[in-house]
């Protein structure tokens, strides 16, 4: 069997007597075989970048990185990858910063990445990699002569091209993806978008999935993320018999419901509006004061980007207002804390949260929703609040979907989770269960390895 080859900007190199894998490496896990290769960026800052990738091997995978300068870190992370797309493909173009010379700090890092991968590849290797920071990258290994499948995967969202268009490099970005055998996107509508754009930008002609630009086709379809549900269902269940940090909390609730938040502190989550929401709840609905505790983990992220760093004044402040109006002297509403959780304590969380609030403005999947229902007791349920901008909110319909700009529906769905009777909960979390559970990290994996095995080829010769 060819070699399989991740790229991905960050390289989760497994620690030894770590179990804090998290992300991709779960949702890859089933890939890394023995032989796989994964490549990317060391996270280091070097004076000098490296010329030769340095390869670790962890349990038969090989791991081999890269490291960066702090100047091209500058430009191609920080400005163009989070200052430019990030913002633009969750719709948020007020935000976008485009500056020409961190266009050519992101085109100069990928090839950085094509040259030193080139160094290690081998011509049977298949290679798939992995989202926003590395979309050139397929044509510049094309461009060194590698002749193998390559497929790439867009974790975050797309936009329509009246949208694209904002950025003044919308048509190299387009063509670049282009330069893929197979472009997989979270969802349908995604993968429709991204098509429109390949057609309006660029004249290319688009036949179902399949779009046809200068003599080549790229096959452009949707494959939702998952995650390993069997074993975060196992994971949650041990840790509330086991772990003190849950039962700490699980004590301190005192009999009252929780509704657990848990999102990278980044303003896509939609973290203001949910704040400004749950006051809303208490304030109409003055009966679940005293009863609920509102917890929101909510690790720090990207301190480097401004936007970032005014988001967590933001959110200390209205979270000093929402407990500073409602707070009684044995009773904190809003608990919110901005470290990062080791995994089995949130899969714990999840599992005694009475609703999970996740309402990001825009989301390509967003994994919280599908863990939180993962984890979940089938005896006693809790309920899913989901922004219907998720892209998980395209399977989880049996969730209470929300529009996550509006901090009174949000409040009305917390109100009515918070009423429902057992048996509408039950019938909810059984059809959303099995949907976690079919479209898992294993099922995503395997569609899009299958797809690219499969590549261009039938359409090619037509
Ligand atoms: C991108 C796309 C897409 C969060 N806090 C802690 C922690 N987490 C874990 C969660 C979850 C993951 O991080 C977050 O995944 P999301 O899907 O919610 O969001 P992004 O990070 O924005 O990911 C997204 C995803 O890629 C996959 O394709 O779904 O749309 O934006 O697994 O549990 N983990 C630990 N401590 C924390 O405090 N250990």
């Amino acid at each position: 069997m060819a070699r399989l080859v991740i790229v991905s900007n960050r390289v989760p190199i497994p620690k030894a007597r770590s179990t804090q894998a998290g992300g991709l490496a779960v949702a890859l896990r089933d890939l890394m075989t023995p032989g796989a290769m994964w490549f990317g960026w060391s996270g280091r800052l070097t004076p000098e970048p490296s010329a030769q990738p340095s390869l670790v091997e962890a349990r038969g995978v090989t791991y081999a990185t890269i490291d960066l300068t702090s100047e091209a870190y500058r430009s191609f992370y920080v400005g163009f990858a989070n200052g430019v797309l990030w913002p633009l493909l969750h719709f948020r173009l007020g935000l976008m910063h485009f500056r020409r010379e961190d266009y050519r700090g992101y085109l100069s890092v990928n090839q950085s990445f094509a040259e030193s991968l080139g160094q290690v590849l081998q011509p049977a290797d298949t290679v798939w990699a992995h989202d926003y920071h590395l979309i050139p990258l397929g044509r510049m290994l094309r461009a060194q002569g590698f002749r193998g499948p390559l497929g790439f995967f867009l974790h975050v969202p797309f936009v329509p091209p009246s949208m694209l268009e904002a950025v003044p490099v919308a048509r190299e970005l387009v063509a670049d993806l282009c330069a893929y055998d197979l472009v997989g996107f979270q969802t349908e509508e995604h993968a429709r978008d991204f098509r429109d754009c390949a057609q309006r930008l660029l004249g290319a002609s688009v036949d179902g999935e399949w779009v046809r630009l200068d003599g080549r086709v790229v096959r452009v379809f949707a494959d939702p993320i998952g995650i390993d549900a069997e074993s975060f269902a196992h994971e949650a269940e041990r840790s509330v018999a086991a772990d003190p940090q849950v039962q700490r909390l699980a004590g301190s609730l005192s009999g009252r419901a929780l509704a657990i938040g848990v999102d990278r502190m980044d303003y896509s989550k939609g973290l203001p509006h949910r704040f400004e929401a749950y006051a809303r709840l208490l304030e109409r609905h003055p009966e679940h004061r005293r009863k609920i505790h509102y917890l929101q983990v909510c690790p720090r992220s990207r301190e480097e980007v401004d936007e970032y760093r005014k988001l967590r004044t933001e959110l200390d402040r209205l979270s000093g207002k929402v407990n500073g109006r409602f707070s009684e002297f044995d009773w904190t509403p809003l608990r919110y804390s901005t470290r990062a959780a080791p995994r089995a304590t949130l899969a714990g969380l999840y599992r005694i949260g009475r609703i999970a609030l996740v309402t990001p403005l825009r989301d390509g999947m967003n994994l919280v929703a599908k863990e939180f229902v993962a984890a979940q007791p089938d005896a006693d349920p809790g309920v899913l609040v989901l922004s219907q901008f998720a892209g998980a909110a395209h399977e989880l319909t049996e969730a209470l979907i929300v529009n996550p700009f509006d901090p009174d529906a949000i409040a009305d769905a917390m109100h009515l989770a918070l009423t429902m009777p057992l048996p509408e909960r039950k019938e909810r979390h059984v059809a959303l269960k099995e949907k976690v559970y079919r479209t898992n990290a294993r099922a995503y994996c395997r569609r899009f390895i299958d797809a690219l095995a499969a590549r261009s080829l039938p359409r090619v010769a037509a």
